[in-house]
């Protein structure tokens, strides 16, 4: 029977369907589905997404650490009884804080639902967190300071469409989202597109022929770029008064803090050129309808919460947010990068998008679990933190990682590889043996994406239905059961349901009442395809557009959040600004795309693209190889020789494990609001190799 499903990546989430292929080399094939987000669209990496149902290394039996060192086939018995053996063994010795969870924003709704209660209560453990804290916690911290909620974007997708300007900061969707492209065609069409980003990217290069402008900044220079837009709007009369008066609080405090960013003084710490500063602003206060969109390239930096926050002033000056055809939002990444940070992976929540230290909260979600409030932990470590607590003294002495690759992913990744080599126990459940997976204990090997079923929630906070289409092999087991199995060997209170749809239930119960509520949603209503985006409270029909008549704060009023610049680590002398991103055929750490002949074959090794100018003064050859360092590390890379970066800029794709991963040289210092790291913003040597 064909299934309607969608792409186990991104958050675009394109809808597709999958046919059964009796006797094929894949289980499936896979065709386009129209739906409002990717209307039929697929990029290379969903059209290639059933070879990983066919290959040949999958993961189909637990694998177990033998006393020579090598990973050995084991029981699901022997795997869980060890697991929880050594669970009871560290919590008698050092207390439940010993274990540590680390999820990730791919799992399902109702995965990352289970994983957070069984941290919680299978294991009594404090410390959960997830790798949406790399991708999208700063810019969740700014909507939530300023608005009160944090749902990627507050609107449907297809809203853009009619759009006259589009503010894109720090986002590829070119190659990140291709199928997204479509809905910048209209403001292309006027000649309202603007991206801002240090390299001309597939992105950039849609302001082209006169779609719009391409703005080029110094990298981690974007908040006193977006300082010197909001001083033109302030200063040059473009502020909407009367909805800044009606709908937000703060402005005096705004003023000020961009009164000193007049355009040129902005254009020497940018690099902008001031007429573009002017423009920019002018474009957008002159459009009827104006979007700004935020990626990971402005927030992810040690003030990404602050420059998203100055994002969101710009659209609040103009009376952008919550007006019709209008509005800000930040694209999340993972294919449940925004569910994933809903339903209580994150260390400092509770399903519902609420907060840990709540008592109300607390209450409300013990009912749901049954248990008592009190024996719910409080708030954890985010994840930089939780990492660097592996195998410390006092600290986690057992990982438990469901859903990351954080071996590539991490910031400065030698750190993190040697934290996991001093834990007592690393487990690690995946479907393939990752870098990560490689260094565990135990390994367990779970089901993909067309092999089960359950919910995802796509960037415009749109529930929709993942749905199974292919037999998963004998040997592998849905992450549900694992958790039931051990939560029943540990004797952990509450109930462990197995079936995504009584665990989706539970999920909507504990959510009611939230900020994300998904109390009137089931899978049988998700069925009739419905469309759920959240709060979907019992009774209603869902909330597509938030913030049309008041905002989440108790006043219904956005806050202006005046910020303030502060100078990115700088290179000094022969030194280079390392920016590292995404390439079109990966995914990620790469674990799966690197598996996908079509896709790897594509960029099949690390490759550092820099200006032909700086290679010159360097004596670097096309085609040559280049070394890149610094105090954490080197790596070494193809060279790419391309006019399209920045001259004083080198640009690293994160996709490639071991010697050619770009996190041996990223930082592990976050943002102080949000606790993501800054992988946009390095200082590196680069030197041929
Ligand atoms: N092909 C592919 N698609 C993906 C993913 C993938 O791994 N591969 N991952 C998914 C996920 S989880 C995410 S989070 C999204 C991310 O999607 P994007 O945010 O689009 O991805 P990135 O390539 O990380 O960063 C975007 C751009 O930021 C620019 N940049 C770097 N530093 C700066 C800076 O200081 N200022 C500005 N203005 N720009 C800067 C980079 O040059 C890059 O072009 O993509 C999703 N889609
Ligand atoms: N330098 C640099 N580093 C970065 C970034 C950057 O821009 N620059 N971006 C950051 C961002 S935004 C992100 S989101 C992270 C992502 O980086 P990671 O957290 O490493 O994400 P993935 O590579 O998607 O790893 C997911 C792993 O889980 C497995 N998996 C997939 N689905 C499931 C499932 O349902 N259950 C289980 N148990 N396993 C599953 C996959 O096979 C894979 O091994 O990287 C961050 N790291
Ligand atoms: S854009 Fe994202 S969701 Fe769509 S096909 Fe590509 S990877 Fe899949
Ligand atoms: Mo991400």
């Amino acid at each position: 029977m064909s299934a309607a499903t969608h792409c186990p990546y991104c958050a675009l989430q394109c809808a597709m369907t999958l046919e059964p292929t009796p006797g094929e080399r894949l289980p499936v094939s896979v065709a386009g589905r129209d739906f409002p987000t990717n209307r039929g669209g697929l990029c290379r990496k969903g059209w290639t997404s059933a070879e990983l149902l066919g290959r040949g290394d999958r993961l189909t039996t637990p694998l177990m650490r033998r006393p020579d060192g090598s990973l050995g086939e084991a029981s699901w018995e022997e795997a869980l009884d060890r697991i929880a053996a050594e669970v009871v063994r560290l919590r008698a010795e050092s207390g439940p804080d010993a274990i540590g969870v680390f999820g990730g924003g791919g799992l399902t709704n109702e995965k990352a639902y289970q994983l957070g209660k069984f941290a919680r209560i299978g294991f009594g453990t404090r410390l959960i967190d997830y790798n949406g804290r790399f991708c999208m916690s700063s810019a969740a911290a700014a909507a939530n300071r300023a608005f009160g909620l944090d749902r990627g974007l507050p609107f449907p997708l297809a809203d853009l469409d009619t759009a006259e300007a589009i503010l894109v900061l720090g986002s590829n969707m070119g190659d990140t989202m291709p199928p997204f492209v479509q809905h910048l065609q209209g403001a292309r069409g006027r000649g309202g597109l603007v991206v801002v980003d240090p390299r001309r990217s597939t992105t950039a290069r849609l302001t082209e022929d006169g779609a719009g402008i391409h703005v080029q900044p110094v990298p981690g220079t974007d908040l006193a770029l977006l300082l010197g837009i909001a001083h033109v709007i302030v200063a040059e009369g473009l502020v909407d008064e009367s909805y800044v008066a009606d709908r937000t609080v703060g402005l005096a405090a705004l003023k000020r803090s961009v009164s000193p960013w007049w355009p040129a003084r902005t254009a020497e710490v940018t690099g902008v050129p001031a007429e573009q500063i002017r423009a920019v602003a002018h474009l957008l206060a002159g459009a009827r309808s104006a979007y700004v969109l935020t990626g990971r390239g402005v927030e992810q930096h040690a003030d990404g919460t602050d420059t998203a926050t100055a994002a969101i002033n710009v659209a609040l000056l103009l009376g952008l947010v919550g007006r019709e055809g209008s509005g800000y939002g930040t694209l999340t990444g993972q294919g449940n990068g925004q569910g994933g940070r809903e339903h209580g992976q994150k260390s400092d929540q509770l399903p519902g998008y609420r907060k840990i230290t709540d008592p109300a909260a607390r209450a409300h979600v013990a009912r749901v679990w049954g248990v008592d409030p009190a024996s719910i932990p409080g708030p954890g470590l985010p994840a930089v933190q939780l990492l660097e607590r592996c195998g410390a003294d006092g600290g986690v002495r057992a990982l438990f990682v469901h859903g990351s690759n954080v071996v590539v992913s991490a910031p400065d990744v030698s750190r993190v590889r040697s934290a996991l080599g001093r834990l007592d126990l690393l487990v690690v459940s995946d479907f393939f043996l990752s870098e990560t997976a490689e260094l565990a204990d135990i390994v367990l090997p779970v089901l993909q994406w067309a092999e089960e079923e359950g919910t995802m929630t796509n960037l415009e906070g749109r529930v929709i239905r993942r749905r199974r289409a292919a037999e998963p092999p004998a040997g592998a087991r849905s992450e549900l059961w694992i958790l039931a199995e051990l939560t029943r060997r540990l004797g952990a209170p509450g109930t462990w349901s197995t079936d995504p749809s009584e665990v989706f239930d539970e999920l909507a119960r504990a959510s009611a009442g939230g900020l994300s509520d998904y109390s009137g949603l089931s899978h049988a209503l998700l069925d009739t395809g419905v469309a759920a985006h959240w709060p979907y409270p019992a009774g209603s029909a869902g909330t597509p557009h938030l913030f049309r008549e008041r905002f989440a704060h108790d006043d219904g009023r956005a806050r202006l959040v005046a910020v303030r610049a502060r100078r990115p680590e700088t290179p000094r002398g022969s030194e280079m600004s390392l920016i590292t991103g995404r390439l079109l055929g990966h995914y990620q750490s790469g674990a799966q795309t690197r598996r996908v002949g079509e896709l790897n074959d594509l960029a099949p090794r690390l490759v550092a693209q820099i200006h032909p100018a700086t290679a010159g003064d360097r004596g670097i050859a096309a085609g040559s190889r280049i070394r890149l360092a610094n105090a954490r590390g080197s790596v070494e890379a193809d060279v790419e020789l391309s006019p399209d970066i920045r001259a004083d800029t080198v640009f690293l794709p994160f996709h490639y494990a071991g010697s050619e991963s770009a996190n041996i040289l990223t930082s592990a210092r976050t943002d102080p609001h949000s606790s993501m790291p800054e992988f946009k913003n390095a200082v590196v040597t680069v030197t041929p190799a």
